[in-house]
């Protein structure tokens, strides 16, 4: 990557000597890997908003479990292949940057990926994915995905972000009360007031659809408030995987479920994308911290 950066964007290496770009601006430091264009990190003063798993892997091909990485374009184990990567294959693409447009607001950075022979093995159309990171008072992404090829087709995705939360027995989600949902944990909490916050009492991995565009996340323990505002985002997951999941999971430590919740801003199962030919199709994120 040897082109000139906008203002308020640096090159710099992620913690495994990886390519990344720092997006600097009012709301703080974002770090973005082109592996996955993968959110790592958003430092404000009082630390990082969101989350990184204690045994953390930033090895090319991996994604680091924490901060925001990109489902695209299944949601989940592959329907049928058992083989293909859960959560599709976005997140492991190397993804390069493309010509950003300099903004007045703080920093701002575009990359952009494409298909090529090992995507189409598993998924066989044309696409362009550009994710645009702005660092504004708050931090904003925009994910786009635009049908490059001949025939229609639709996709699932998520920015599956981890939230730091101190205390996961202390932190609530508001705003997804009343909104359908199922229950997807293995070991879920028996029953819970669907009219109520989210509080977590359990293992929790909860498919919400025809969500608001406006979610709150409440951390008492790291005196934090979190708002989420989306754009064209019509599902939510909510997760917490609770000891038994943790042991089970990479680059996790016993006790990491106590720090973090994912609240994954996304377009899934019944909302699944459908794409024409020269179509595109952009889900924003706007992230701000109190
Ligand atoms: O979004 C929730 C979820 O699907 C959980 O079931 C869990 O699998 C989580 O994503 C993490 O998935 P990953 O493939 O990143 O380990």
């Amino acid at each position: 990557m040897n082109q000139a950066l906008p203002p308020g964007v640096t090159r710099i290496q992620d913690l495994g000597g990886r390519e990344a770009l720092q997006v600097t601006g009012p709301g703080g430091v974002a770090v973005v890997s082109v592996h996955g264009a993968q959110v790592l990190a958003w430092h404000r003063g009082s630390g990082d908003v969101l989350w990184t798993a204690s045994a953390a892997e930033h090895m090319p091909g991996v994604p680091v479990r924490g901060g925001v990485p990109l489902v695209f374009p299944w949601f989940g184990n592959h329907p049928t292949n058992p083989a293909f990567p859960a959560h599709g294959f976005a997140r492991t693409l190397l993804w390069h940057v493309v010509e950003p447009q300099p903004t007045n607001t703080g920093g701002q950075i575009e990359l952009e990926a494409r298909d090529d022979a090992s995507t189409r093995a598993m998924w066989p159309h044309a696409f362009r994915l550009r994710l645009r990171v702005a660092m504004s008072a708050a931090l904003r992404l925009q994910l786009t995905v635009e049908n490059t090829g001949e025939a229609g087709f639709s996709f699932e995705e998520a920015l599956h972000t981890y939230f730091g939360v101190g205390d996961v027995h202390t932190a609530s989600v508001h705003g997804l009360e009343g909104v359908p949902c199922t229950e997807h944990a293995a070991a879920p909490e028996a029953q819970w007031a669907a009219d109520q916050p989210l509080h977590f009492r359990a293992e929790t991995d909860r498919i919400f659809q025809g969500v608001p565009d406006r979610l709150e996340l409440r951390a008492p323990a790291l005196h934090r408030v979190i708002t989420l505002t989306t754009g064209n985002a019509r599902s939510a997951i909510v997760w917490n995987p609770w000891p038994a999941k943790t042991a089970r999971l990479s680059q996790m430590v016993a006790d990491d479920w106590q720090h973090f919740c994912c609240i994954e801003s996304a377009n899934v199962r019944g909302h699944a994308v459908a794409l024409a030919p020269g179509a595109s199709h952009t889900m924003s994120l706007t992230l701000a911290c109190s």
